[in-house]
C-alpha cells in the first residue's frame, strides 16, 4: 500500500503515483464524486474517483485499527448505543454506535492522490475476478499451450529465478542451499518481505528446471517436495527461532512464475491471510502419495483476474464466453 495521511476535512497530497510535484491541500468539499472504483469488505476500504479542479481525484479511506483502551472504555460507557440485531441461544449481534467522545472509534485514514494520472487509476480500481474450474483437457489443450508458448516466447521470463539459482543475484540474503540436481532447492527472501521478524516471507525455489507448476508433479518428485517440507522446514523454524507447525508452505496454483517454487510464511503473522490460489506442500505430497498424477488429472478451481492474459486467453479460444 503507498504511503498515505491522516486527514481531517483537507490534506496535504503527494506519491509515487504522480508524475508532477504537487504541494496543494485539497478541499474536500469541492470535490465532484463520480464513481467508486474499489470496495472490500474484507479489508474495510472503500475507494472514490472523482474531478477536482478539473483534474481526477482518487481517495481511499479505510477504518483505522481498533486502540484497545479507548475501545475498551466505550464497550462499558453508559452513552454508547447498542441496538440488536439478533439474538440465538448464547449469541447475540448489535450494531454498536459509541459515545461520540470516542473519537478514535470513528477515525478513518484518508488515501488521497491528485491529481491522478492513468497509472494509479489502474492500481487503484477493482478489477472483478472469476473462478475458473479448469479440467485436464483445459491444461492440456489450453492452458499448458498457453504457459508454453509464454516461457518460450521471452527468454527472460524467469531470469530473476536463474539469477538467484546461479548466484548472480541476491547471494548474501540465501538462507540455505542443497544444490543436488534432483533433490535440491534454495531458500531467500521474497521480495515482498520488508525484512521485519512480524511477518517472514521466504521461497524455497528448486534448482531443477523441468517443473514449472502444481500441474507437472507425480511421485517421482517426492523426495524433492519432501526435502523442501522437511528441511525448509527445519532451517526457518531454528533460524527464526519458532515453535514447530506455526509455518505455514504453500504452492500457489496458479504462480506468477512457472519454475517451482514453495513460498513459505509464519500463520502468526500480522499480515498472514489464505488465498484460493494456496495449496499447502502437506496436501499436496498427500494428494500425489495416494495418486500418481493427481495434478495431472485433477479439475482445479482457482481465482482468475479479469486482467489476466489467461482469462484472456481462454475467451480467446471460446472457453469462457464473457
Ligand atoms: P508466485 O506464486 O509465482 O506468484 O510467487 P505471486 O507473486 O502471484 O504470489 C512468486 C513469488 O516470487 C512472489 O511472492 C514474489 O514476490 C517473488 N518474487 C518475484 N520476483 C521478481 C522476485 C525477485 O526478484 N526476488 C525474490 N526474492 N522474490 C521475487
Amino acid at each position: 500500500m503507498m504511503d498515505s495521511q491522516k486527514i481531517h476535512g483537507s490534506a496535504p497530497v503527494g506519491g509515487d503515483e504522480l508524475s508532477t510535484t504537487n504541494q496543494e491541500t485539497v478541499d474536500l468539499s469541492q470535490v465532484q464524486i463520480e464513481k467508486v472504483i474499489d470496495d472490500s469488505n474484507m479489508t474495510k476500504m472503500i475507494t472514490f474517483q472523482g474531478i477536482y479542479k478539473a483534474k481526477p481525484i482518487i481517495i481511499r479511506l479505510e477504518k483505522t485499527m481498533f486502540v484497545e483502551s479507548t475501545t475498551k472504555q466505550s464497550i462499558t460507557d453508559s452513552q454508547t448505543k447498542m441496538d440488536l440485531s439478533f439474538l440465538n441461544d448464547i449469541y447475540s449481534s448489535y450494531i454498536m454506535t459509541p459515545a461520540l467522545s470516542d473519537e478514535s472509534l470513528s477515525q478513518i485514514q484518508a488515501t488521497i492522490i491528485w491529481p491522478a494520472n492513468e497509472k494509479a487509476l489502474a492500481k487503484y480500481t477493482h478489477i472483478d475476478k472469476i473462478f475458473f474450474s479448469e479440467t485436464y483437457g483445459d491444461f492440456k489443450n489450453i492452458v499448458g499451450p498457453y504457459i508454453e508458448n509464454m516461457l518460450s516466447s521471452d527468454e527472460n521470463y524467469n531470469n530473476w529465478v536463474y539469477n538467484i539459482l546461479e548466484g548472480r543475484s541476491e547471494v548474501e540474503r540465501v538462507i540455505y542451499n542443497d544444490i543436488d540436481r534432483e533433490t535440491g532447492f534454495l531458500i531467500t527472501p521474497d521480495l515482498k518481505w520488508s525484512d521485519s521478524m512480524e511477518d517472514v516471507y521466504l521461497l524455497a525455489i528448486c534448482h531443477r528446471r523441468d517443473i514449472r507448476c502444481l500441474r507437472d508433479l507425480n511421485s517421482t518428485h517426492l523426495p524433492l517436495l519432501n526435502n523442501i517440507l522437511n528441511m525448509g522446514t527445519k532451517i526457518i523454524e531454528e533460524k527464526f527461532s519458532r515453535c514447530k507447525g506455526q509455518l505455514r508452505s504453500y504452492v500457489h496454483y496458479h504462480p506468477s512464475f512457472y519454475h517451482f517454487h514453495v513460498h513459505f510464511k509464519f500463520v502468526d503473522a500480522g499480515n498472514y491471510q489464505s488465498t484460493d490460489r494456496d495449496n499447502l506442500l502437506t496436501t499436496v505430497i498427500n494428494n500425489i502419495s495416494l495418486m500418481n498424477d493427481y495434478y495431472a488429472k485433477s479439475t482445479l478451481t482457482y481465482p482468475l483476474s479479469k486482467s489476466n492474459a489467461l482469462y484472456e486467453e481462454l475467451k480467446r479460444v471460446g472457453r469462457l464466453t464473457k
